[in-house]
């Protein structure tokens, strides 16, 4: 156990009944000793030799001595491999099931095996088991090295053998992704554990795993860039190597990446293409990104520990008699009747819709916290139906698992059962009775507090996994991810007129079909800064594009200034909310002076002004799966420069967004993809690609906009306008800008946008439209 463990375990114990605590670590071990199967004697296996491919629809099967490996190109471009018989199916992860095989796609013998062709990439497998991925043009982008099984001699166990694969990429690589790391974006050379996991603590960029792990590479490299997907929810760790170039004997030695798994089939995707199309593929087979209401695009507050309705409404009201926008309020779990989730504390709130109705005339919502452990205790309603239906997880002797949770003793709905996905998005009837527009689901990696050991459940608890059966060890990582669909559902179906809106904080690989996510209790300091923007970037490029960090951080005081700079890089996130512990120091705008608060509302009121293109940048998402917030090299993969840059981000394809993320500074140097970027302060142009420095004193971070750039924002009247960018001479520009009623589901409208220069005369036309229809004003220096 190293220090952090203690601390952890020191606060959990010392804050919710240490004894408790304490009990459960001794159950969970008890449990696992008795149940979880021992792993005995074993045998390493590798593929063997080759005797033979039999073709099958997108590709073929090559059978090797001890193994087999299924090839299949499917519509789009992505291709599965299967070792070992493991199929697409069934899976968490696929939205729709395995999509249709590429017909065109093809086995056929190649000089040293097999190969089979495809439109976005060719597929090599060798004798012995390698396959290698190389674009049209033959260039290499990955090769899998043959795996490593290793079989339980007294015949097959739970879950399967552990495994172990090696793969080799671009020496220039760099690799992003994993889910949610705070020591991103890049990854660097290091082991990352795929197991969601609540660190118990505030945390910085040395922490790692977080509450969101998966099994998602996406490696960016000169000679194109790709996507891998172990679609294997099991424990498992992944040992990243960089590449160097020209080492040694002047060859190139490749990135490396190293994955174990402590069980699961041996099945993955690759889909390689620009990043662009790689997030379209990969949304495409994991589900579009949910499309949140207007609303939860505007700034929201949050606390745990508002304690009372007076509270909540004295700080709507301090948002409001300061003319300070706000959507939302968020209330945690100290609303519940002693932390019971689906309670409300009726003495402290004694009349919550009626809160929500005051709230909502002033256009601010209420959003609920949802902890998934129900409190044992005949006579609490929600544990009764529980028990009625037969819903929570039971150890492998078929008693209920019994975890320390907030409100005392809990079991935990087994999600992974549709019958208690069913039962348990009917509960969100009662969120919805009491006038919540939206929820955020809490410790579902899932949490039992623990006085040593693991801070979650038996690995030898039994889960439904719709019905094939199976043990924590497999539904660990997906528990929230099916948490997220049975709360999605639920509130479909109640609400059937509006779109959930729902975020949480664990999850997996699709879990984007649901909800967005938060960065759970980042630490306030410069470090948890850093960290936010690691999340939220990460958490995009796995198909994850809503997402926002606590502002200020969760615990603890930010100083004026750190609290400033954060909220001025978090009006940039599709999430944008300030929250904070229950013994944190205040985070309202105006408990930081006068000089903050009226910075603070130059920062929210441009996040207002900027709706429009937020909004359009959902819809963007939500079609395309591109992220709203995006890595520098988004557009220029194979600019190195771009690809070590991890202090910006471009926000979708007009903006790009420089946070100061040092104390003291009122200069940043920014990193600037090709083409002309104007500072839109100031109005200065830069030329990229390169590095400039830009202004940034105390009211303000650098934000550049692309020549060209149409962007639609709120004018004076609340009326959309176009904001243009000029274009650089001999170039042209445009943009979009989607809109709906804001919820429900009526097909949106698009228009398009282009923007030329006539002369020195910045032009703007409607694409199909005689006139543009919105006002127009130009910036930069072609107007
Ligand atoms: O519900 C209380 C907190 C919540 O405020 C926070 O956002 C979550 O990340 N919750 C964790 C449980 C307790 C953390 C110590």
């Amino acid at each position: 156990m190293d220090a952090r463990d203690l601390v952890r375990q020191a606060r959990s114990v010392g804050s919710v009944n240490g004894l408790r605590a304490v009990r459960a670590a001794w159950r969970r071990a008890r449990i696992d000793a008795q149940d979880l199967p021992r792993r005995g004697p074993e045998r390493a296996r590798v593929p063997g030799a080759a005797d033979g491919a039999d073709p099958l629809p997108g590709g073929g099967v090559v059978r090797f001595a001890r193994s087999s490996l299924r090839v299949r190109v499917a519509v789009g471009g992505a291709v599965f491999c299967g070792w070992d018989s493991a199929e697409a199916e069934p899976s968490y992860a696929l939205a729709e099931g395995c999509p249709e095989a590429d017909t065109r796609a093809v086995i056929e013998p190649d000089k040293d095996g097999w190969r089979v062709v495809s439109e976005r990439v060719t597929v090599l497998v060798s004798r012995h088991g390698a396959v290698e991925f190389r674009t049209p043009g033959g260039v290499l982008l990955r090769r899998d090295l043959p795996p490593r099984w290793w079989d339980p001699v007294a015949g097959p166990r739970d879950g399967g053998p552990r495994w172990v694969q090696r793969s080799e990429t671009a020496a220039d690589g760099a690799v992003f992704g994993l889910g949610g790391r705070a020591g991103g974006p890049r990854l660097g050379n290091g082991a990352y554990r795929l197991w969601n996991t609540d660190p118990g603590d505030a945390f910085g960029p040395g922490v790692d795993p977080l509450y969101i792990t998966m099994p998602v590479q996406l490696v960016v490299a000169d000679a194109g860039s790709h996507l891998v997907f172990h679609d294997n929810s099991f424990d498992g760790r992944v040992s990243l190597r960089d590449g160097e170039e020209g080492a040694g004997s002047g060859h190139d030695r490749p990135g490396g990446c190293e994955l174990r798994m402590d069980g699961g089939p041996l099945r993955y995707w690759v889909i390689p293409g620009s990043p662009a199309r790689i997030l379209s593929a990969w949304t495409a087979l994991t589900g579009r990104p949910a499309l949140p209401p207007r609303w939860a695009l505007g700034y929201q507050h949050g606390r745990w520990g508002f304690g009372t309705a007076e509270e909540v409404r004295r700080i709507a009201g301090g948002y409001r008699e300061r003319g300070l926008p706000l959507a939302a309020m968020h209330l945690d779990i100290d609303h519940f009747d002693g932390h019971r989730v689906f309670t409300v504390d009726k003495e402290r709130f004694p009349d919550l819709p009626g809160l929500a109705r005051d709230l909502g005339a002033d256009g601010v919502r209420l959003v609920s916290i949802i902890d998934p452990a129900v409190k044992l205790e005949p006579g609490n309603p929600v544990y009764d139906s529980g028990v009625a239906e037969d819903v929570f997880v039971r150890d492998a002797r078929g008693r209920p698992v019994r975890g320390a949770v907030w409100p005392g003793e809990g079991l935990f709905p087994d999600f992974t059962d549709p019958r208690v996905r069913k039962w348990w998005g009917g509960l969100y009837a009662e969120r919805l009775a009491q006038g919540f527009a939206g929820v955020w689901h809490d410790m579902n990696e899932p949490v039992s507090f623990a006085a040593f050991g693991e801070t979650t459940l038996p690995r030898s608890a039994r889960h439904a996994l719709e019905g094939r059966g199976g043990d924590h060890r497999e539904a660990h990582n997906v528990y929230a991810l099916a948490m997220a669909r049975a709360g999605y559902k639920g509130l479909s179906e109640l609400r059937p007129e509006a779109r959930p809106f729902m975020f949480s904080r664990s999850g997996w690989a699709g879990m984007q079909r649901y909800c967005g996510a938060w960065s759970g209790d980042v630490a306030t300091g410069w470090q948890g800064l850093r960290a936010s923007l690691s999340l939220v970037m990460g958490l995009g490029l796995c198909g994850v594009p809503y997402s926002g960090p606590d502002v200020g951080g969760f615990d603890g005081s930010p100083s004026p200034e750190l609290y400033l700079r954060w909220l001025q890089m978090a009006a940039y996130f599709p999430l944008f909310r300030t929250h904070a512990a229950i013994d944190a120091g205040r985070r309202e705008p105006w408990e930081f002076g006068p000089e903050v608060l009226g910075h603070a509302s130059a920062v929210l009121r441009e996040r207002e002004r900027l709706m429009p293109y937020m909004y359009t940048l959902a819809h963007v998402a939500h079609r395309t799966g591109a992220p709203y917030v995006r890595p520098l090299w988004w557009n220029d993969p194979e600019d190195r420069k771009l690809r070590a840059c991890e202090d910006a981000f471009l926000l979708g394809d007009a903006l790009l967004v420089a946070p100061v993320m040092e104390h003291g500074s009122d200069l940043r140097s920014v990193r600037l993809p090709r083409g002309r970027w104007y500072d839109t302060a100031t109005g200065e142009a830069y030329e990229g690609p390169g590095q400039v420095l830009v202004d940034a004193p105390l009211g303000r971070i650098p934000v550049l906009a692309r020549a060209g750039a149409v962007l639609p924002v709120a004018g004076a009247d609340g009326g959309v306008e176009l904001e243009v960018w000029a274009p650089a001479a001999g170039r042209s520009g445009g943009g979009l800008l989607i809109t709906d009623d804001g919820d429900g589901w009526a097909e949106p409208r698009t228009e398009r946008f282009r923007a030329r220069l006539v002369g020195s005369r910045t032009v703007v036309e409607r694409e199909g439209a005689e006139e543009v229809g919105y006002v127009v004003r130009v910036r930069g220096d072609g107007g």
